[in-house]
């Protein structure tokens, strides 16, 4: 569909567009379209704008990157089809692994996802095929396969759109996680070191800018910055802005 930009959905449609091209060309499940539908309703909760506690968490994440000696992107379909040139450009920044982690695991689909990152740039993608032939406990789904190159041996790793169970599974072998989750009630939003209550696509061009600039710091200020920030502290800044957001367009329509 050719979208116009004077309408007035305009950025949350070509959002839309992109996954729907990203379903078509077998990047996205089915699944991947629901779970963009309860992400568009916490956007919308949160005015489908990067809030300050969202970007102290972007500030933090990039930190905590930056101070990891083995950074990684977890990357899955809906990941991969909105932000894949971000994941890119990021991981080159903060010298990140990238690897492929699918729920709905095909080997078709790795190949799709591989085939788009070294598209953007991408010199190396692991977790493809015969790679990922690590298993991590106490995960149900395929997601539990993991390059031993990858994920198994990275102690920070970056994720979006993500389940608690892995979340929970990867806190448990002593990782380091930043989630970025649109949700801030999501148990991988809770289970996460640092969760970025922010849409994918706005927050992954923001860590890219922040890469730019904090990787000149020295280790000491980005520790300061990873000391400042208190997760809990921050998802409960995100809950009592939708509070008080909610409130507020109550408070309106009844004026109105
Ligand atoms: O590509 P696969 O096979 O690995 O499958 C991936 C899906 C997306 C199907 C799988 O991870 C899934 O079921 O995700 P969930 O559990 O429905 O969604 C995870 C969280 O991401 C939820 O809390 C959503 O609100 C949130 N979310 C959805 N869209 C976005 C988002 N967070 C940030 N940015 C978004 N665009």
């Amino acid at each position: 569909m050719r979208l116009s930009r004077l309408h007035p959905r305009y950025e949350s449609l070509r959002i839309r567009d992109k996954l729907v091209k990203g379903f078509k060309e077998g990047i996205v499940v089915e699944h991947g379209l629901l779970a963009h539908g309860r992400g568009e309703a916490f956007d919308y909760l949160l005015g489908e704008r990067t809030q300050d506690f969202a970007l102290e968490a972007i500030k933090a994440s990039v930190a905590s990157l930056l101070l990891s000696n083995y950074p990684l992107i977890s990357v899955n379909g809906n990941f991969a089809a909105l932000c894949s040139r971000d994941i890119v450009r990021l991981s080159k920044l903060i010298k990140a692994k990238i690897e492929v982690n699918l729920f709905h695991r095909t080997l078709e689909r790795e190949k799709k996802i591989e085939a788009l990152l070294i598209k953007q740039g991408a010199k190396e993608v692991l977790g493809v095929g015969e790679r990922a032939k690590a298993k991590i406990e106490g995960i149900a789904s395929k997601r539990a396969k993991v390059d031993p190159e990858g994920i198994l041996k990275a102690n920070t790793i970056l994720l979006a759109l993500e389940d608690g169970d892995r979340t929970e599974a990867l806190r448990k072998l002593g990782k380091r996680i930043i989630a970025i989750d649109i949700n801030p009630l999501s148990r991988t939003a809770k289970m996460a070191n640092i969760t970025i209550v922010d849409n994918c696509v706005r927050a992954l061009p923001l860590m890219v800018k922040q890469a730019k600039v904090m990787k000149t710091f020295d280790k000491g200020e980005l520790r300061e910055i990873l000391k400042n920030f208190n997760n809990e502290k921050n998802l409960s800044r995100a809950l009592k802005f939708i509070s008080f957001r909610l409130r507020n367009l109550e408070r309106d329509s009844w004026i109105a």
